[in-house]
């Protein structure tokens, strides 16, 4: 079996494929009993990212279960910075915190130097996935985009204006293009180490986009994430790239039509028949159920599946959430939409 019989690289190559392939964002995580279980006798989150024995039974965690049509690594969007040289923690309950960069004396820090040592244990996670994962399942890496990085690095942790990171791109840009120009570089190189050891499409998660002006969401959203999408290219021409610009659907039917982006991950606030006609022509259409309506369930949850589904029924449509799973959700309502997708 070629890649190209994988139904998720169909889609991504522009087909549409009938029922339309589904894997969710944050599939691998706390709503999973079999998580929680390796999650308890761990040292933490990052000691998870950082074994690739936990790491690849974790992602294939949800595949077992679902039988969704695509994994996606399990590693988060922060092991980036830290392999930088950035320090990192996840404390429970608390999220993400860093060793906040705010001047050019914090940037100067980081260093290029040891990255792929440092991240050499998430290359063996792909390695494995990649081996074990069942022939019609394709395998996502992925990275956070540099906007969103870059924001986590500055601010020291997650925020919902990110005053501290905005501040500095906006008040003196050309000295905060040398973050985003560092990470253009990180991150070209991390993504192409995971296709290089066997992701089949690779996901650029641009979670913050929506709080920057639009000349600043040009420059520093859709510019960086040009480039890397050139970059790999470059190296793997054929290897499907999704963008999710959370917050930005406004800029988006520029961004398809400008942009080599295979597919878009449209948030919740998009309207999928919008979607159709406007990105659909352009891009493969990725998403986009609102993650609490998979929480609440029932007989809503189905109606708006299906409308997502139809909406999206005349060209490539990949199944998603728009925006990651919550936590407190019921594996039975995941099995129901997976049955409502794939029973239309
Ligand atoms: O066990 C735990 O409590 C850890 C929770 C957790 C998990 C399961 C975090 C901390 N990260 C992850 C995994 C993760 N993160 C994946 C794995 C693959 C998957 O199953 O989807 C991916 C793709 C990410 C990406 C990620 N991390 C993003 C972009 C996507 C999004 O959800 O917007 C962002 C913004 C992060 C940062 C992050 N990591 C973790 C948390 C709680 C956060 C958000 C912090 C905040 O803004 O407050």
């Amino acid at each position: 079996m070629t890649k190209h019989s994988k139904p998720l690289i169909q889609s991504l190559k522009g087909e549409r494929v009938d029922p339309p392939p589904i894997w969710l964002m944050r599939q691998a995580g706390r709503y999973l009993p079999e998580y929680r279980k390796i999650r308890e006798k761990s040292r933490g989150f990052l000691d998870l990212c950082y074994d690739s024995d936990k790491a690849t039974q974790i992602t294939l965690q949800p595949i077992k279960r679902f039988d969704f049509d695509a994994a996606i690594l399990f590693s988060d969007i922060l092991l980036l910075p830290h392999a930088l040289g950035q320090g990192l923690s996840f404390n429970e309950g608390e999220g993400p915190r860093l060793d906040a960069i705010r001047s050019l004396e914090d940037l100067e820090k980081l260093s290029l130097e040891h990255l792929h040592t440092r991240l050499a244990p998430i290359y063996q996670t792909v390695q494995n996935v990649s081996a074990l994962l069942p022939k019609k399942t394709a395998l996502i890496g992925f990275a956070g985009a540099p906007w969103t990085v870059a924001a986590y690095m500055v601010e020291g942790k997650g925020s919902r204006d990110f005053i501290y990171a905005k501040t500095w791109a906006l008040g003196a840009p050309k000295q905060f293009q040398r973050l985003i120009t560092l990470l253009v570089k990180a991150t070209s190189s991390y993504l192409i180490q995971q296709v290089e050891r066997g992701a089949d499409a690779l996901q650029i998660f641009d979670t913050w986009s929506g709080v920057l002006p639009r000349y600043a969401f040009v420059k520093f959203c859709i510019e960086p994430i040009l480039e890397i999408i050139n970059r790999v290219k470059e190296v793997h021409p054929d290897i499907p790239i999704v963008v999710f610009p959370r917050g930005a659907t406004v800029h988006l039917p520029e961004f398809v039509k400008t942009s080599e982006v295979d597919a878009i991950s449209i948030d919740y606030s998009a309207d999928p028949a919008w979607a159709a006609g406007s990105l659909q022509d352009y891009a493969t259409i990725q998403g986009n159920l609102d993650p609490v309506l998979l929480l609440a369930g029932g007989l809503e949850l189905t109606v708006q599946a299906r409308q997502i589904v139809k909406a999206l029924s005349n060209g490539p449509h990949i199944f998603n959430l728009g925006h990651g799973i919550l936590p407190e959700t019921p594996i039975k309502h995941v099995e129901q939409l997976v049955s409502v997708v794939r029973t239309q």
